[in-house]
C-alpha cells in the first residue's frame, strides 16, 4: 500500500502532498548523483538494493536524482516526488543524508527486508520541505554498566539514523567499569574493563584506541558527532579499583557491581586528581573529531558542595586546553560556567535554579528530564527490564512534552537541543536495550527535530504503527505499546 506524503518520524515541517501523483521504483530505475553527494548516493543505494533487488545503476538522467543546494541551510533537505521521479536535495551532505532517511520510509515497508521482495515500490507524489528544530539531537549509550560491543554499537546508530539523530553520547565510565583504554592509565582497562566488571558481574569489556575511532568514524560517516563522558568527581569507583592513588587515603576500594550511586569521589585537594584528570581529558579529546567533552558531573553525594565546585573549577580549564567544549549534567551548573560550556539536564523537578541561573548567562542546555526521556524507565509497572525511580514512561509520556516548557528560565533559545539517554543497569544484549529505545526514541527524536506546531499525539500514534514492520523485517527488537494500534 502507498504511504501518505507526511507519513514520516520525525514529521517534517512542510509537507504538500500531490494526490494525484506518484512514482514507482523498478528494475529500470538509475541513479544521478551530483559532485558532492557520492557518499550518501551509497548510503541511499545500501538502503533500496537488497529489498528491490534492482541494480541501481548511476546515470546522467537517472529517476533518482541527488544534489547540494546550499541555500537550503545546514542540515535541511527537500524531496520532491513527481510522476518522472525523485529528486532529493540537501542544504547539505547531513540535509541530504535526512532526505534519504524520509524516502526511506516513504517506500513499503518491506524496503527494510534484506532479500529481494515482490512488491509495488510505489513513493507518493508531493513536495517535502524539512530542517530540524534543534541541532543537537541526541542519544546516550551506558556502556560502563553493560559493555555493548563496537558492533553492537554500530547496529545502535543504525537504528536510530532513521530518526535523524545526529549525536552518540557514550557513558564511558563509572562505578563498575573504565570502557576506554587509557595509555598513560594502562590499568583503567586492564583491572577496570576485565571480567566481571559489568552490573551483577556481567563483562568485560573495553574499547582499544583502534575500536573507538572505528566507532567515531562510523557515526561520522553517518552525520553522527560522538560525544564521550568521563564521568567525575562521582562514579569513580573502577577508576579508584585501579589506581588507589586516586582516592583520599590510597587504600584501593572493592570492585562493585551492585546498582548503588553516589559513594565514590575523587579527591579535590589532591594534585595526583588533576594529573590524572588532564591526562585522561587529553586523549579522549585526541580521539575526538567533534566539539564535545563531557565530564559528567552528577551524583556526586560522596564530594561536599565546596569540593565539588573546587574540582569543577580545576577541571573545566582542563577541557579547554584540550580546545574542547565542556557539557556537564546540569550538577555542573553550581560553578560559574565558561561560556561555551553546555549543562544537561536529567532530573524530575519541574524548577532547577542552576540551571536557569547558567542558561541566563548563555550557557545551553541539552534536555534530557528523566520522567520523559529516559530509555531506561519502565513503560508500565509490568515491564521487565528497567528502572522506576522517575516513574514509568509510557511512550505517549515520553512524547507528550516540550524542551521549552520544561524548566522556567530556559526556554527555545536556551536550548541547545534534546537527547534521549539510555542507562544499562538492566540491561544485557542489544536486544534488551532495543526493547527500551523502540517506538520511544522516535518520540524523543520526533520533539528534537520537527516543528513543536506539526506535533500530534493522535498522528504520531498512527505514524508509529507503521514501524513495526520495518522493524521486524530488520531484526530490531521492540515493546509492543498497547497504545499504539501496531500494522
Ligand atoms: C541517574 S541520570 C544517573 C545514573 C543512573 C540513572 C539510572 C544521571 C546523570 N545519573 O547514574 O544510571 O540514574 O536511571
Amino acid at each position: 500500500m502507498t504511504k501518505a506524503l507526511g507519513d514520516v518520524i520525525p514529521v517534517p515541517a512542510s509537507v504538500r502532498p500531490a494526490p494525484a501523483v506518484s512514482w514507482t521504483l523498478d528494475s529500470y530505475t538509475s541513479v544521478s548523483a551530483a559532485p558532492g553527494t557520492e557518499k550518501v548516493a551509497e548510503h541511499l543505494l545500501a538502503a533500496l538494493r537488497p529489498a528491490t533487488g534492482h541494480v541501481l545503476p548511476r546515470s546522467d538522467d537517472g529517476a533518482i536524482r541527488l544534489r547540494l543546494d546550499a541555500a537550503l541551510g545546514p542540515e535541511a533537505y527537500r524531496l520532491e516526488v513527481s510522476t518522472g521521479g525523485v529528486e532529493l536535495t540537501g542544504g547539505d551532505p547531513a540535509g541530504l543524508f535526512y532526505a534519504v532517511q524520509t524516502l526511506r520510509q516513504l517506500l513499503p515497508a518491506e524496503i527494510e527486508a534484506g532479500t529481494p521482495q515482490d512488491v509495488a515500490w510505489t513513493v507518493p507524489g508531493g513536495v517535502i520541505e524539512d530542517r530540524p528544530r534543534f541541532g543537537y539531537r541526541g542519544v546516550m549509550l551506558d556502556v560502563a554498566r553493560h559493555f555493548f560491543t563496537v558492533a553492537e554499537v554500530k547496529a545502535y546508530l543504525d537504528q536510530v539514523v532513521p530518526f535523524k539523530v545526529n549525536h552518540l553520547h557514550l557513558h564511558l565510565t563509572d562505578d563498575q567499569g573504565w570502557r576506554l583504554e587509557i595509555d598513560s592509565w594502562p590499568k583503567l582497562t586492564a583491572i577496570s574493563g576485565g571480567a566481571g566488571t559489568g552490573v551483577d558481574g556481567a563483562g568485560p569489556g573495553f574499547y582499544t584506541k583502534d575500536q573507538y575511532a572505528d566507532i567515531v568514524a562510523y557515526a561520522a560517516e553517518r552525520f553522527v558527532t560522538v560525544v564521550p563522558e568521563i564521568d567525575m568527581p562521582g562514579h569513580v569507583n573502577a577508576a579508584q579499583v585501579a589506581y588507589p592513588e586516586l582516592t583520599a587515603d590510597g587504600i584501593a576500594p572493592e570492585p562493585r557491581t551492585d546498582l548503588e550511586v553516589g559513594y565514590s569521589s575523587l579527591v579535590a585537594g589532591k594534585e595526583e586528581t588533576y594529573a590524572f584528570v588532564a591526562d585522561v581529558l587529553r586523549e579522549v579529546a585526541a580521539l575526538t573529531p567533534g566539539p564535545y567533552l563531557h565530564i559528567g558531573g552528577d551524583e556526586a553525594q560522596a564530594t561536599t558542595a565546596e569540593d565539588y565546585r573546587t574540582f569543577i573549577e580545576r577541571v573545566l580549564p582542563l577541557v579547554a586546553a584540550t580546545g574542547k567544549r565542556p557539557v556537564g549534567w546540569h550538577e555542573m551548573a553550581a560553578v560559574e560556567l565558561p561560556p561555551d560550556a553546555v549543562t544537561q539536564y536529567w532530573r524530575i523537578e519541574a524548577t532547577d535554579a542552576g540551571t536557569a541561573g547558567a542558561a541566563a548567562r548563555g550557557n545551553k542546555v541539552i534536555m534530557s528530564p528523566a520522567d520523559r526521556s529516559y530509555l531506561d524507565m519502565k513503560y508500565a509497572a509490568d515491564t521487565p527490564l528497567g528502572l522506576d525511580w522517575a516513574g514509568t514512561v509510557s511512550v505517549e509520556r515520553a512524547y507528550s512534552w516540550d524542551p521549552a516548557d520544561r524548566l522556567p528560565g530556559v526556554g527555545e533559545s536556551d536550548l541547545l537541543g534534546v537527547a534521549a539517554p539510555l542507562w544499562s543497569e538492566t540491561l544485557r544484549s542489544l536486544a534488551d536495550a532495543q526493547v527500551m529505545a523502540f517506538p520511544r526514541l522516535p518520540a524523543v527524536a520526533e520533539i528534537a527535530w520537527s516543528p513543536r506546531a506539526a506535533r500530534d499525539w493522535e498522528s504520531f500514534r498512527r505514524r508509529l504503527a507503521g514501524l513495526g514492520p520495518r522493524w521486524r523485517h530488520r531484526g530490531v527488537a521492540f515493546h509492543p505499546a498497547p497504545e499504539i494500534d501496531w500494522a
